[in-house]
């Protein structure tokens, strides 16, 4: 894959600059492509078990196999995709729409599609499985290598299902793809949209929450003025396309705000929610915090509401050109947290871009 022959990110975007680099539409306002033929694929889901997948010493071989050639920014043949896709759902689909996972566990953010820096933030945060993670969603879009990267976190996903959760983010979505980046990068690696076909399909699969503990609620987005219980979130129906509005989406789609109540979201999908609603969601559901993506924060990580929600945010130097740190929240066994942040991994070849980045952008 000739990657010196991409546009660059910056003139790719240049159409969605209108809107703030964070703030991706949901609404109405963007053009989707209808025309694009999927439906003749045959479906990930066409065979799905009715238990769990069972990890034998061949599936075992073969994921180690996998993981071996992403982890060197290596795509897997389309028939390997599909493979990976079908394991998958015989994870997936067997998990709640409210993930249990237990302590110690470290948070992370929005990855879109950064590869290198995907595999930085093991570094910094240590290997997996030896460190158990969580990611709260966004895998796709925006960088380079949303390929590599969503198919990396699948097979570490389906290999140690149990010492990793990957949740729903609202990119990972068959409308918002095709117009970010994903669906684009799938036709240009493989030659057509198959690939897009078997990961959007899986993507109705993941669950979209988890409950560290029973003590932080983590999704990608954030609180639903139809979600009052943790419980209303079990009782979704996850496994479909992402829907303009209602609760699913709003947990995808929207953020907290310095204003009180609820608010209408800039994004055109999701609220705003101000410190009142988070206090009484937590409150009700005797909860000690809210951590969500989503959003981009300079720091990696940001506080809001009194330290009731904190966003961890896991892409640096976001799109190559925002000059923010990224950072991930360590949570050991006695609910300590820690925050670790960390640079854009440097490798040759790629457009090197100021780190510094104007107000006026941001
Ligand atoms: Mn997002």
């Amino acid at each position: 894959m000739d990657i010196d022959n991409d546009v660059p990110m910056k003139d790719a975007m240049e159409d969605h600059l209108d809107q703030a680099i964070d703030e991706d539409s949901g609404g109405g306002s963007v053009t989707y492509f209808n025309n694009v033929s999927w439906r003749s694929v045959s479906g990930i889901a066409d065979s799905k078990s009715s238990k769990p997948l069972e990890l034998t010493a061949s599936n075992i071989n073969q994921l180690d196999q996998w993981i071996e050639h992403l982890s060197k920014c290596q795509v897997l043949s389309e028939e390997d995709v599909g493979k990976l896709c079908r394991m998958a759902v015989d994870v997936l689909q067997f998990e709640g729409n409210v993930q249990p996972v237990s302590v110690p566990v470290t948070i992370c953010g929005d990855v879109h599609g950064q590869f290198h820096d995907l595999i930085e933030l093991f570094k910094i945060g240590g290997p997996c499985p030896d460190t158990n993670y969580l990611f709260m969603g966004d895998y796709v879009d925006r960088g380079y290598y949303s390929v590599e990267t969503v198919s990396y976190l699948v097979a570490m996903k389906v290999r140690y299902p149990n010492r990793i959760t990957i949740l729903r983010g609202n990119h990972e979505s068959r409308q918002i793809t095709q117009v970010y980046g994903f669906y684009d990068e799938c036709l240009r690696k493989y030659g057509s949209a198959n690939v897009w076909k078997m990961f959007t399909d899986l993507f109705d699969y993941f669950p979209i929450t988890a409950l560290v503990d029973n003590k932080i609620f983590c999704l990608h987005g954030g609180l639903s003025p139809m979600i009052e219980t943790i419980d209303q979130v079990r009782e979704l129906n996850r496994v479909q396309e992402v829907p303009h509005e209602g609760p699913m989406c709003d947990l995808l789609w929207s953020d907290p705000d310095d204003r009180g109540g609820w608010g209408i979201s800039p994004r055109g999908a999701g609220f705003t929610f101000g410190q009142d609603i988070s206090e009484q969601f937590n409150h009700t559901n005797d909860l000690s915090l809210i951590a969500r993506a989503h959003q981009l924060v300079m720091d990696g990580y940001a506080w809001s509401h009194q330290q009731s929600v904190v966003t961890i945010f896991s892409a640096p130097n976001y799109c190559y050109r925002c000059g923010n740190q990224a950072a991930i929240m360590e949570v050991d066994e006695n609910h300590n947290r820690q925050f670790l942040q960390y640079d854009p991994s440097v490798r040759p070849g790629e457009p090197t871009v100021s780190r510094k980045t104007p107000d006026y952008f941001l």
